[in-house]
């Protein structure tokens, strides 16, 4: 009977101490199983005198009982533990932002060609867009710009075929509207042009915008106005802007466009200004009256109207708006450069 209450209470005591569903049936296999401690000393009940037998028997069973109850409750405790450690390490904290996936947005020279082109639009001036490939008359005999000339030199063509040529220019647009629209004209043309050169300053693909307006009695001052109202509605800036003569076939006269630097703002102290080289002055458009000549062979009376007409490298413009330094910057595409101008 002290055996029996012993094994009782080590028993017990062992059942609270498991820690694993797995050992605590190891436990009960030893104890209660047909080969266990307690089924032993049930099996051993013949070997007692008759009238002891039958309070060792309840004492056994009743021992039998208390374990089995004990063993199911610890079975559910430890069940109940391991769900709870679960739950606690799976624990998905539902308040938590999610993780965003990362929008688009559009390239920054496409952004600037959208800026250049809702300024004009609101201006007045239509779009037009034409072919990157084009017939060599549209790219150059159109725009005065005869075989031989040093023009075609300054340009360094692609070409696709002999007499086909990838435009270097987006004016044989603005040609062909000429060729099929009665004057006035007010018009911007934006859209890739190619050339055969390229530098850290220069890529054989860039965007340009070019512009035209034609009707008559145009002057040169329209043109500077025009001009002048773009820049500063472009860098939302009062700048200074001083037109330099120059040369182009297709313009009589014809000017480049300075503006005052965006970054010393024109002062060109003695520190030095590496945008402007200390100059104070950007380079920024070309522009001109119209050649009469050009009006012509696209069918528009040169003596009844005038136009102006003016160019400008988006990308450039681009690089001053959000002072990049780095033109190549732009075509690499490099989506930590990208993200910066969502
Ligand atoms: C420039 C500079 C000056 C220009 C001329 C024409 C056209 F088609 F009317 F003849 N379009 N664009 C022009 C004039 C372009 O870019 C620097």
């Amino acid at each position: 009977m002290t055996d029996l209450d012993e094994l009782a209470a080590a028993s017990l005591a062992a059942v609270e101490e498991s820690t694993d569903e797995k050992s605590l049936e190891a436990l009960r296999v030893r104890l209660l199983g047909r080969k266990g401690e307690l089924t032993g000393h049930l099996k051993n009940l013949g070997a007692l005198p008759a009238e002891q037998r039958p309070a060792a028997g309840q004492q056994i069973n009743l021992i039998k009982n208390r374990l089995q109850n004990a063993i199911e409750s610890r079975r559910q405790t430890l069940e109940s533990n391991a769900l709870d450690a679960r739950l606690q390490q799976e624990r998905i904290d539902v308040s938590l932002p999610g993780r965003r996936r990362a929008g688009g947005g559009l390239h920054p020279v496409t952004i600037t060609m959208d800026r250049i082109t809702q300024i004009f639009r609101a201006a007045g001036y239509d779009v037009a867009e034409g072919p990157e490939i084009e017939d060599e008359y549209y790219n150059f005999e159109a725009l005065n710009i005869p075989e031989n000339h040093p023009a075609r030199a300054m340009h360094d063509t692609f070409y696709v075929e002999p007499g086909t040529v990838l435009r270097t220019h987006t004016s044989p647009v603005q040609v062909h509207v000429m060729e099929r629209d009665d004057p006035p004209f007010r018009m911007i043309c934006p859209g890739r042009v190619y050339r055969c050169d390229s530098d850290l300053t220069h890529t054989a693909m860039f965007h340009q915008v070019e512009g035209l307006l034609v009707d008559r009695e145009v002057s040169m001052a329209d043109m500077k106005g025009a001009i002048v109202s773009f820049l500063r509605a472009f860098f939302e800036e009062a700048v200074e802007v001083r037109f330099r003569p120059s040369y182009f076939p297709f313009t009589e006269p014809s000017a480049e466009v300075d503006m005052s630097c965006v970054r010393c703002g024109g002062t060109a102290k003695a520190k030095a200004c590496r945008i402007c080289k200390s100059t104070g002055w950007l380079e920024v458009m070309g522009c001109g009256m119209v050649h009469p000549r050009v009006l012509e062979m696209s069918g528009v009376d040169p003596v009844e109207y005038s136009g102006f007409a003016f160019g400008l490298g988006v990308d450039r413009l681009a690089m001053l708006r959000y002072q990049v330094g780095d033109l190549r910057m732009f075509f690499e595409n490099d989506v930590r450069f990208l993200r910066q101008f969502n």
